[in-house]
């Protein structure tokens, strides 16, 4: 699907230089790696839980008294709170590889975004999936007012045959009504693994070429300007994004890679019949039309994990709405202590001409971004994505890579390799 990038380009907007965001710590020791909540990344757009298919629930908007009258005079139409959860952060995160047969207890973080108190005659309750010999119900015994988190606890066990198991689970009112993570009452869920999702391998220092292949960043001694013009780049777009991974995309881009002690570079050049930008940023951002880094910087280190650790980052760059409203952004979604805007100096441009629409980014991303700058020539797992959004008001539909595994993005195994070149070159 290569297309050529004339350069006939009409830059209509923006120069931007976002400055958001926090300063990143140091890579920590990679002990106890806690997973994101899985709606928050595009894992969510993979994993929509099954309709439940037990008796009717109410929605969470339903009505729950607190107050200590005994609940015989309460009247179920006389709503006077609500209850609501936001899922803050768990153990066990999704396809963990736990042995077959080995107990286990899962916990969620959960927040009380609703209006009323958890407290007794509150639970934790299995609602479909797999139960993993959770037991049906676990009652609450503390007091959990609105705004407050608490720590729901599960013991399970994994099941003694080899595969992927998930079971969903929901919070009950003490009128046993269900509610979860949205509205309709969404559950969350524990999703594990008891196969090896990968063959027994032994580290190497690249992935397979069919992974996407070798892409290269040559050292520059003359750093370019971040304007959105690529002039300043000896030999622009000289990588494609070939593969269709997930999704209906018509979308095309070509990018390059550079880098000096400071920073990595990024030209990207995407073609894009219908630019959309659906969110503001921030943790959404993969929503709108924008662009994916995955980087595995201790690619030899843990080879063979299937998956992602402290040394393991999942960036997206939006290029903002293009119009001048909303600038270009950025946001971590991996690893999770790092999760958070970043400050990457970006310039995005509007390109509209005949078979061009769609955008260009150049931007120089601080190696402190990904734990420290290259030691010298080194191979780091690697893939480059783009989302498209092309329904206003719809969120991302489909999504092309440098990597043809990249079908999930939690696996590094199935990244492609990025080259650190010490010397200059095109
Ligand atoms: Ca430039
Ligand atoms: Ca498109
Ligand atoms: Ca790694
Ligand atoms: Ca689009």
């Amino acid at each position: 699907m290569k297309k050529s990038f004339p350069n006939r380009i009409v830059a209509s907007t923006i120069m931007a230089c976002l400055l958001v965001g926090c300063a990143l710590p140091m890579a920590s020791t990679p002990t106890q790696f806690v997973f994101p909540t899985p709606n928050l990344t595009m894992t969510a757009l993979f994993q929509i839980p099954p309709t439940n298919t037990v008796a009717p629930q109410a929605t969470a908007t339903q009505a729950v008294p607190t107050s200590s009258t005994p609940s015989a005079t309460l009247s179920p139409t006389a709503p006077n709170c609500t209850n609501l959860a936001q899922f803050v952060s768990e153990t066990f995160p999704d396809l963990t590889y736990i042995a077959p047969g080995t107990a286990f207890t899962k916990t969620w973080t959960l927040k009380n975004a609703g209006t009323c108190t958890w407290g007794a005659g509150y639970a934790l309750v299995f609602d479909s999936g797999d139960q993993m010999g959770g037991p049906a119900s676990v009652p609450m015994t503390a007091s959990v007012p609105p705004g407050a988190v608490y720590n729901f606890t599960v013991n399970l066990k994994a099941p003694a045959t080899l595969g992927q198991y998930q079971g969903f689970w929901k919070l009950q009112s003490p009128q046993g009504v269900r509610f979860g993570t949205d509205a309709s009452g969404k559950a969350f869920w524990v999703k594990i693994t008891t196969a090896v999702l990968a063959p027994a391998c032994a580290a190497q220092t690249k992935r397979p070429e069919s992974y996407g292949g070798i892409i290269e960043a040559y050292y520059t001694s003359t750093p370019p300007t971040i304007d959105a013009v690529l002039t300043d780049w000896d030999s622009p777009l000289i990588d494609d994004v070939p593969y269709d991974v997930w999704g209906d995309t018509d979308n095309d881009a070509r990018f390059t890679l550079k880098w000096d002690h400071d920073n990595l570079y990024l030209a990207v050049k995407v073609v894009d019949d219908n630019f959309y930008q659906s969110t503001s940023g921030g943790e959404d951002l993969f929503k709108g039309d924008s662009v994916e880094i995955l980087l595995d910087k201790d690619l030899k280190g843990d080879y063979c994990s299937t998956v992602m650790s402290s040394d393991d980052y999942q960036v997206g760059i939006s290029p903002g709405d293009l119009i001048g409203t909303q600038g270009p952004s950025v946001w971590m979604w991996y690893p999770l202590d790092k999760k958070g805007y970043k400050i990457v100096a970006i310039a995005s441009v509007m390109t509209i001409a005949p078979d061009t629409n769609g955008y260009i980014i150049e931007a120089a991303i601080p190696w402190s971004t990904f734990g420290g700058a290259p030691a010298g020539s080194e191979y780091y797992g690697f893939a480059l994505s783009v989302s498209d959004n092309d329904e206003s008001g719809q969120q991302q539909q489909g999504m092309i890579s440098t990597a043809p595994k990249r079908t999930i993005f939690s696996n590094p195994m199935l990244w492609g390799t990025l080259q650190i070149e010490i010397q200059t070159g095109p």
